[in-house]
């Protein structure tokens, strides 16, 4: 499967033409790797079966795209791209992921100081060679200097959403061969932390040794550490390593509970069966007599402990053992339980879709209502809605609403930037005709805390207001929360009676696990979001259940999982 290998490629080459500040062609790029990421098959399957025809029809990709996907899938490289990379011999993809710079700015620091790396970066901004360049100062170099520490801070960490298309694959690809019998990823995968710093997969086999041969064969493996009997340990070639465990079927329960984690509850647990004179580890519960109790499922440990079944995500030792035993675990939300999405930005806006495929696809996916929420005016660089776009935007959706009538309710909304001082960039009027209104921050992400806590409450005490979305705007890997007094907005959402958003993007989960938990004690009510700026992101809502899981929110405190009226009802009072 080269469809991952494409992709990235793709957004290399709009990479180097953004840096060139070549006009439209990036877009064309970056639309054409999101039309293979969304592909659901083999890339080659999908041209042997379409011709490059079929390529040519998939949004983004003219001739001289599909050309390209050609001569990589015959050649194994593409000679524009290589030759873009020897002209510019950098980094790109580390670079790009620093916060604060873009690919121009890139393009002008190998230019004008021969940065190539990240630490050539990070060396210039200490010996203030930067800040010297005309149209850069001090403030830039600062910038990239915090841009490149949280970066590291990351520590190489792997965003879970992100990575999840290419374990699915793997497993695909492992059951495919018919050499196992029960599969599970585990870790910090199974438990849905936000991003993981490896997977660990568990197997039972009736043939060990073929499917270990079989396994390092995965044609995403670029490296093997080593590869054994039951066991072997590999690097893909996005650098994400994956370990893969044989166990007997006896042992497969005591084998998941055991790598499933975390270590802080493993450990709570084992000293649960040591009080009672017993020995958990990875092949069983044994009482004293190394008799084994249970281990070939995880329910069976959990229940001779005494313990209800605990969902993988509330396995942090949080409280979560002390509840299981005495039978009191909260009842968490459920996977595909939401009705609606109500963030969603379109072409109207920095969406890659018009409205209607937006809808037709969260038809597909068996939503019963979205709100579109294109951002408003002040964010130009997204290209945000006016007023007056605003109502010709209502009239598409008063025409969608009824072309899709009884399948899906299309309702109007916003993603309105929130000013500095803490007023909104649209007027009240335009936003009293909206039936669902979340406001955001996109500037002045440095103020200081008191300022910025209290410029985000001056927003939500606007009366038409309904919802903070991504409250703390942190991106995961990089760029840390905007100072703010967290418990703060979250008391103040409870005596306003405000909606807080769980932002389902993969680089964004946000709010956190812990703040959703605080929501969840204090009755703070939510809704999870999928903030999808294309077809292909509607499914990130389920990442977005993952990490209300991980704050043991339960479907009351989530209102879109509300069929529409109800949701519309508890909106407004
Ligand atoms: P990661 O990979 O850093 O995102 O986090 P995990 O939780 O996947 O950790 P990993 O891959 O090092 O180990 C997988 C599981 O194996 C871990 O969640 C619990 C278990 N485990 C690993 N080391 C220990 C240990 O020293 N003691 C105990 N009790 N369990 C361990
Ligand atoms: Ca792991
Ligand atoms: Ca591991
Ligand atoms: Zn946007």
């Amino acid at each position: 499967m080269k469809n991952f290998e494409i992709v990235k490629l793709l957004k290399m080459m709009a990479l180097y033409l953004k840096m060139k500040d070549i006009k439209f062609k990036p877009q064309a790029y970056e639309k054409a790797a999101y039309s293979i990421e969304a592909l659901d098959e083999d890339i080659d399957d999908f041209i042997r079966k379409n011709g490059k025809e079929g390529l040519k029809n998939l949004p983004g990709v003219g001739e001289s795209i599909a050309n390209k996907i050609i001569e990589y899938l015959k050649t194994g490289k593409i000679e524009e791209l290589e030759k873009l990379r020897k002209e510019v011999p950098i980094d790109i993809e580390k670079l790009t992921n620093i916060e604060g710079i873009g690919a121009k700015t890139i393009y002008r620091l190998y230019k004008s100081l021969g940065i190539k790396t990240l630490e050539d970066l990070e060396k210039a901004c200490l010996e203030h060679k930067i800040s010297k360049l005309p149209g850069f100062g001090i403030k830039i170099e600062e910038k990239i200097l915090k841009g490149i520490k949280f970066y590291k801070e990351g520590g190489g960490r792997f965003i879970l959403g992100y990575i999840t298309p290419i374990v699915e694959n793997l497993i695909f690809y492992l059951r495919e061969s018919n050499l196992v019998t029960k599969i599970e990823v585990c870790g910090s995968y199974r438990r849905k932390k936000e991003t993981v710093g490896d997977i660990d997969i568990l197997v039972t086999s009736k043939k060990a040794e073929s499917l270990i041969k079989y396994f390092v064969n995965f044609t995403e493996i670029d490296y093997i550490y080593g590869k054994g009997k039951t066991k072997a340990m590999v690097r893909l070639k996005n650098g994400l390593e994956v370990d893969l465990r044989v166990v007997e079927d006896k042992s497969f329960g005591a084998a998941l509970a055991y790598f499933t984690g975390s270590k802080e509850h493993n450990i709570k647990m084992r000293e649960l069966a040591i009080k009672r004179g017993w020995k958990l580890n990875e092949y069983g519960l044994f009482d004293k007599n190394e008799r084994m109790i249970a281990g070939k499922t995880e329910e069976e440990i959990y229940r001779k402990l005494g313990l209800q079944w605990i969902p993988p995500e509330m396995r942090e030792d949080k409280g979560e053992i002390e509840l299981a035993l005495e039978n009191h675990l909260p009842k968490i939300i459920e996977y595909n339980s939401l009705k609606g999405d109500l963030q969603i930005q379109t072409n109207w806006s920095d969406g890659q879709n018009s409205i209607e495929e937006i809808t037709k696809e969260a038809i597909k996916l068996g939503l019963s209502y979205i709100c579109i929420t294109d951002h408003t005016k002040s964010l130009s660089v997204a290209g945000g809605l006016d007023e007056k776009k605003f109502l010709d935007q209502f009239k598409e959706i008063d025409r969608l609403n009824k072309k899709f009538k009884g399948k899906i309710t299309i309702l109007k909304g916003a993603e309105v930037n929130i000013n500095k001082d803490g007023t909104l960039d649209i007027s009240d009027e335009i936003l009293s005709k909206m039936d669902f209104v979340g406001a955001a921050i996109h500037s002045y992400f440095d103020l200081p805390k008191k300022l910025q806590t209290e410029r985000i409450k001056r927003a939500l005490n606007n009366q038409h207001v309904d919802c903070l979305f991504h409250p703390t705007g942190r991106i995961i890997n990089r760029r840390p929360a905007y100072e703010i007094d967290i418990n703060e907005i979250i008391e103040f959402a409870k005596k306003n009676n405000k909606l807080l958003e769980i932002d389902a993007y993969p680089d964004r989960l946000d709010l956190k696990d812990e703040h959703i938990r605080k929501c969840v004690e204090i009755g703070v009510r939510m809704v999870i979001d999928s903030d999808a700026h294309s077809v292909l992101h509607l499914k990130f809502l389920n990442l977005g259940i993952a990490q209300a899981r991980r704050g043991w929110a339960k479907s009351e405190n989530i209102l879109n999982t509300l069929p529409l009226k109800d949701f519309l009802k508890k909106l407004k009072n």
